[in-house]
């Protein structure tokens, strides 16, 4: 609960190791509670990972930060403290704030979270913006009306969009070391405009729209359903598959892109049939021996390609349960 968390923060001294997801809320949530440690005097180290963990340097003090629970809780130490918005299946023992918790249905990304906890302790009003950054990497303002009145809230709505976009880019192009330079520009800059100019991001930007527009597609239609398969020394999936989320009305997207004997996975969707592709992804990938798993309407997997055509199978007879 929000209050545990809150009291987990406000006890913290000494050191800590946050964790955190390297997507846009994730880094923006990393962000925000990194300004909030420094303003009371706590040291951090940090982690940025991809998801599901598979291995991690555990520490005494650790806070988990966009990273599903379920996920978190194999690496959680004594004194741990989870902020996350992803579903989970069992409820841990140690400090943690989901609103889904009350809410199943509720998708208010991390950044909100982190800001609005620490909010309870120290004056967050220069990170506001972070955290509506990160609200919009996530699509909160798309799936929830609290986060949509947060967003809407502010100005420079295109600004902020397009700060997004540059985090986003800086990730694909650099990893790591994109986020984490990331992460130092969102520390030396007090204003969105100052980010907006920033040349490394722009470059970043520029280089992902580039590949885009010359991306190899290859698509395919099965009813609601389109499968593209992505060819790019970028990750640029969930971006292509947005983009024919905009141009198509009440589909599923499927993006998909090899890594050695696997294709990595991407599904996206805008339908309001009350389909989970979190649920069905999750399922479906099981069934193909793989990962898999998120939200409602964006969910990811990774399945070996010999798996590939059950699959399609399998995924396709899952949303059609959904399709009248
Ligand atoms: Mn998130």
């Amino acid at each position: 609960m929000k209050k545990d968390a809150v009291q987990f923060l406000k006890n913290l001294i000494g050191e800590v190791k946050i964790v955190s997801h390297n997507d846009v809320d994730g880094i923006c949530s990393l962000a925000i509670l990194q300004n909030f440690l420094n303003k009371r005097g706590i040291k951090e180290e940090h982690k940025i990972t991809k998801v599901p963990i598979e291995k991690l340097e555990t520490k005494d003090v650790m806070i988990f930060l966009d990273i599903n629970q379920d996920n978190a809780l194999k690496f959680a130490s004594s004194q741990t403290l989870i902020i996350d918005h992803h579903q989970f299946t069992k409820k841990p023992s140690i400090p943690f704030y989901n609103p889904r918790e009350v809410d199943k249905e509720a998708y208010i990304p991390a950044s909100y979270l982190v800001y609005e906890v620490c909010s309870e302790l120290e004056n967050m009003e220069e990170t506001k913006w972070i955290s509506a950054v990160g609200v919009i990497g996530d699509k909160g303002d798309e799936n929830s009306e609290l986060c949509k009145k947060f967003v809407d809230s502010f100005e420079n709505r295109q600004e902020l969009d397009l700060i997004s976009d540059y985090i986003f880019s800086a990730g694909l192009v650099d990893n790591v070391k994109g986020n984490e330079k990331v992460l130092e520009i969102l520390r030396a800059t007090k204003s969105p405009e100052e980010v907006v100019q920033n040349i490394y991001l722009k470059e970043c930007y520029d280089e992902i729209q580039r590949e885009l527009s010359k991306s190899k597609k290859q698509m395919e239609r099965e009813g609601n359903i389109i499968f593209v398969e992505v060819e790019s020394r970028y990750n640029i999936k969930s971006i292509i598959a947005s983009q024919i989320l905009e141009k198509n009305k009440s589909i599923v997207v499927v993006a998909y892109s090899t890594f050695e004997d696997f294709y990595n996975i991407s599904t996206r969707t805008n339908m309001e049939t009350g389909i989970n592709l979190g649920e069905i992804v999750k399922k479906v990938a099981k069934i193909c021996g793989g990962d898999g798993g998120g939200h409602r309407k964006a969910a990811g997997a990774k399945i070996e390609k010999k798996k590939f055509g059950v699959f399609m199978e399998e995924f396709i007879s899952e949303v059609e349960k959904f399709v009248k």
